[in-house]
């Protein structure tokens, strides 16, 4: 098949999962497009199957803001007509679905029928999405789209309560490329971070309000109380600043390491004993299922669909949104030397459930059926 792929090219989870399964994919043999505004941050391999078309977003004195979804969906009409493209999926709807729209439109008009599918990602469900001011627009593209999938059954769910859904939505999770997240041999890594054999926490994230990474830090501030151990601290954000404040004043920054964006977190996964996730909203956790790839247990909150991935009592604890006391404790349970190894095992063994070749062929089946279900509806 020849795929359009549309996603943001940064750090977020998003953007990760379109460009990995548009590698994934082009590694089966299908011709990949990419379809954004910069080069994806994953796309970092060559192969002779994968293409990038960068949408030039012109300014001009007039434009406070720069119209994106008209250039965007300027690409894709350009993109489908000159590539012959047979699908176009677009990854988090804002604005991605309703662009996929007009682009579909502008080429009805000249007799060509591009079947889109739009993949729900999280927030632009359960936060942004659902703001008056988007969720008119959210509603239509979604029902517009010839096919929609979300990340996790919570998503799904949260979709048809948040908006007049009229359309199916099937449940693709997210995936896993077990061949790069895996354990490496990192020791000397460890032993420079834990010299006197702590016990290693790691929280990686946007650093955005609804990852709650005080959460971790303050669950971290109890657990060194009783436990000699060290947290790194992965990613960037808008919440950075004030969590570095919140370390002094907790007196926990000579055991903290805040590390910025970090290209091979796999390699910081490899010598870690619990992975800290306590968000207030999480359609998924890709970055719990990372960490679970590395064998490192997590301490998630129950909020979304982490309960899907990081299960209860087996691969981590998945506790109350907030509740630092449980989560200390939970924690302290996961890290004692006789059931780390128990934890870590079990994660792996999750882990492997999502690896992309499981879940790659759900893809193409549905890619299979929304062509096929799209031209017969059309002739
Ligand atoms: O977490 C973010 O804010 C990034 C966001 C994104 O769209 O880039 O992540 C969402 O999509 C990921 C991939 O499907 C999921 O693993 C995350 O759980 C989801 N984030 C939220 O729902 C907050």
């Amino acid at each position: 098949m020849r795929i359009g792929i549309v996603c943001y090219p940064t750090f977020g989870g998003s953007g990760v999962v379109a460009t990995e399964l548009g590698k994934a994919l082009a590694k089966e043999g299908h011709e990949i497009h990419f379809i954004t505004y910069r080069q994806p941050t994953r796309l970092d391999f060559f192969n002779e199957n994968l293409f990038y078309h960068e949408v030039d977003i012109k300014s001009y004195p007039l434009f406070e803001h720069a119209p994106y979804e008209l250039a965007l969906a300027s690409k894709m009409v350009n993109v489908v007509e000159f590539e012959k493209l047979d699908l176009l999926h677009v990854h988090y709807a804002i604005p991605h679905a309703s662009a996929a729209y007009m682009a579909k439109q502008i080429l009805k008009s000249q007799g060509i029928e591009i079947p889109v599918v739009t993949t729900l990602h999280g927030t632009d469900i359960t936060l942004v999405g659902k703001d008056p001011n988007y969720a008119p627009v959210v509603t239509f593209s979604i029902n517009q789209s010839d096919g929609v999938t979300a990340v996790s059954e919570d998503l799904k769910k949260a979709t048809f309560e948040h908006f007049d859904i009229k359309k199916d939505i099937e449940v693709i999770p997210n995936f896993i490329d077990l061949d790069r997240f895996k354990k490496q041999k990192k020791e000397h890594f460890k032993r420079a971070i834990c010299p006197n054999d702590e016990k290693l926490l790691v929280h990686t994230s946007n650093f955005r309000k609804v990852k709650r990474v005080e959460d971790v830090i303050k669950v971290f501030f109890e657990i060194r109380k009783v436990l000699p151990s060290k947290l790194l601290l992965v990613g960037d954000g808008p919440e950075r600043d004030k969590m570095e404040r919140l370390c002094r004043e907790l007196g926990t920054c000579e055991d903290t390491r805040f590390l910025g964006k970090l290209d091979a977190v796999e390699e910081v996964l490899s010598v870690s004993d619990l992975f800290l996730i306590p968000s207030e909203k999480e359609s998924f956790g890709l970055a719990a299922l990372e960490a679970m790839a590395c064998e490192v247990p997590v301490l998630s909150s129950n909020a979304g669909g982490i309960p899907e991935v990081n299960i209860d009592g087996v691969t981590g604890f998945a506790c109350p949104i907030g509740d630092i006391k449980e989560m200390t404790q939970k924690a302290l349970f996961i890290l004692s030397d006789e059931n780390l190894p128990g934890f870590k095992k079990r994660a792996l063994a999750r882990a492997k459930e999502y690896d992309v070749s499981n879940i790659l062929p759900h893809y193409e089946k549905f890619y299979k059926e929304t062509i096929e279900k799209t031209l017969t509806l059309t002739k």
